[in-house]
C-alpha cells in the first residue's frame, strides 16, 4: 500500500509555497535563511527544488501495488518471460467468443489460428487512436490512493472491433496472465455498451501500454494492461492476455468474490498527508493533505477541529453536526511531477488546453488534488481532527454511497494536541 509519507513528500513542492504565504513554514520545520523576501528564501533552501519540481504524478516503481501470483508473472527469467508472452516482443492478445454464451464473431483473434493481436499490431492501432488521460489509482478496499498516474493506451473498442463481432454481445470478459494456474488467475469485466461508447467527458477504457511517458513496467502491468478511467484498480486487469466476448449478462470479476460492489465508480473522499500530532500554542498549525476526486466532482475539502472533551452529537454517524470549515483546494501545479520525462506532460493529453498545457477544468475527475489550510489562535488542549470533502452535488464524505465495499472512503481522524507556550 503507498503510504501518505512519499506522497507527503512528493507533495511538499506543491504546498510549500502556499505554506509559505500562511506564514506557517516554521511549524512545518522547514529552515528558511531568513524570514524576509520568500522567493529569495526559496532560491536558497535546499526545499525551493521541491517546487521546482512538483510531483503530481506518481512515478511508477513508487505506486502501491496490488498483486498477486507465485512467482509473480513479472519476476519470472527473461527466458520464461518471452515463451509465456510477457514481453513487448512476445505479448499476444486474444479477442474470442464465451463458448458457453457465444456471440457472433467475424473474425477472433486467437493464437491458434496465428490471428492474435501482437505489439506491432498494438503500435499500429496507436499511430491512429493512442490517448492519453491522467487517473488515479485506487484499490476499493485500501485506505488511499496507490498512486497518481498519466495512462496512455489504444480504446478497447478499437481492439473489439479488430474481432467484427456482428451480434449477440452484451459483456467483455477479460484476463491477465496468470501462470497457467486457475487459482492464480484476475479477471474482470465491463458491459460492452461501456466500451464501445463514452458518456460525454469521459475518458474511454483503454488498453494500456505506457504510464508517465514510459513503457509498463511488469509490475505495472506490462507489457499491457486494461485501464478503466472511472472504476476502482480492480478492473484495470494486468498482464492483459485474453479477452473474452459474451452474450452472458452478468459480470464474472474476481473481486465478485470478497463482497466488493463489482460496478462502482471512483468515490469523491479526502485524506490528510501532513499534521502536526503536537504543537506549541500560537504556532500556525499547518496541514495538508489530498483529495481522491469521483463521479460527483469535488468542491470542497473541509475540516473540523473538536476538542477532545467536547462530545459528539446523538445519532450523527458521518459527523454532519461538526463546526466544518473550508480549506483551500490547490490550483493546478505549474510542473507535473518527475513521474514525467522533464516534469513535462506529453503533447494531446484528454483534458488539456494543447496550447498552454494547463488542464480545461480544475480538478480533474478520477484524479487527485491537493489542499492546504493553517490554523492559528488554536487554545491549548488536545483535538480531534477530521477531514472530509463536499462534492460537486453539494453531498458530504462518506455520502452518498458510505459502504466500505464499493470503496473506502470513512471520514479520517487524527489527533492533535496544542500545548500550553
Ligand atoms: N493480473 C492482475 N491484475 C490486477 C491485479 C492482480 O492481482 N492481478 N490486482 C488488481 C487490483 S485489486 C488493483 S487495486 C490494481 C492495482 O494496480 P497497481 O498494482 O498497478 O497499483 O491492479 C488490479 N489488476
Ligand atoms: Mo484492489
Amino acid at each position: 500500500m503507498r503510504d501518505l509519507e512519499s506522497l507527503w513528500m512528493e507533495h511538499q513542492g506543491l504546498t510549500r509555497r502556499y505554506l509559505l504565504r500562511m506564514g506557517a513554514i516554521g511549524a512545518m520545520g522547514l529552515v528558511l535563511r531568513s524570514s524576509g523576501d520568500v522567493l529569495a528564501d526559496e532560491k536558497l533552501d535546499p526545499l525551493a527544488d521541491a517546487v521546482a519540481k512538483l510531483e503530481y504524478f506518481t512515478r511508477a516503481d513508487a505506486f502501491g501495488t496490488v498483486e498477486r501470483g507465485t512467482p509473480l508473472p513479472y519476476s519470472h527469467p527473461l527466458e520464461k518471460l518471452q515463451e509465456v508472452g510477457m514481453t513487448r516482443e512476445t505479448w499476444k492478445l486474444e479477442v474470442v467468443a464465451d463458448p458457453d454464451a457465444p456471440p457472433k464473431l467475424d473474425a477472433p483473434l486467437s493464437k491458434e489460428s496465428k490471428t492474435a493481436l501482437d505489439w506491432d499490431g498494438l503500435m499500429k492501432l496507436a499511430e491512429k487512436h493512442a490517448v492519453r488521460f491522467p487517473k488515479i489509482m485506487t484499490c476499493n478496499n485500501g485506505g488511499g490512493p496507490l498512486g497518481m498516474g498519466l495512462w496512455e493506451g489504444v480504446p478497447l473498442r478499437n481492439v473489439i472491433w479488430l474481432a467484427k463481432p456482428v451480434s449477440d454481445l452484451r459483456r467483455v470478459f477479460y484476463y491477465g496472465y496468470h501462470n497457467d494456474d486457475l487459482r492464480q488467475r484476475f479477471q474482470s469485466s465491463l458491459p460492452v455498451g461501456r466500451v464501445l461508447e463514452d458518456p460525454p467527458g469521459e475518458h474511454p477504457v483503454i488498453v494500456c501500454y505506457k504510464l508517465n511517458g514510459e513503457f509498463l513496467s511488469g509490475k505495472r502491468g506490462g507489457p499491457v494492461r486494461m485501464v478503466v478511467p472511472e472504476a476502482y484498480g480492480f478492473k484495470s486487469v494486468k498482464w492483459l492476455q485474453r479477452i473474452v466476448l459474451t452474450n452472458a449478462p452478468y459480470a464474472n470479476d474476481t473481486y465478485a468474490n470478497g463482497n466488493n460492489d463489482v460496478d462502482s465508480w471512483m468515490k469523491t473522499f479526502a485524506r490528510f498527508i501532513s499534521h502536526p500530532a503536537t504543537v506549541t500554542a500560537g504556532q500556525p498549525i499547518p496541514i495538508t493533505g489530498l483529495a481522491q476526486v469521483g463521479i460527483s466532482g469535488l468542491k470542497k475539502v473541509q475540516y473540523w477541529l473538536q476538542p477532545a472533551d467536547q462530545p459528539l452529537a446523538a445519532d450523527d454517524t458521518y459527523f454532519t453536526q461538526g463546526a466544518w470549515k473550508d480549506t483551500e483546494i490547490l490550483a493546478p501545479p505549474k510542473t507535473w511531477g518527475s513521474g514525467l520525462p522533464d516534469g513535462k506532460l506529453p503533447p494531446q493529453v484528454r483534458g488539456f488546453h494543447p496550447e498552454t498545457g494547463q488542464p480545461q477544468t480544475w480538478p480533474l475527475r478520477y484524479a487527485l488534488a491537493h489542499w492546504a489550510v493553517v490554523l492559528k489562535d488554536v487554545a491549548p488542549g488536545k483535538y480531534q481532527l477530521r477531514c472530509r470533502t463536499i462534492d460537486a452535488n453539494d453531498i458530504a464524505q462518506p455520502m452518498p454511497r458510505p459502504f466500505a465495499k464499493s470503496g473506502r472512503n470513512s471520514i479520517q481522524q487524527v489527533e492533535l494536541e496544542v500545548k500550553t507556550a
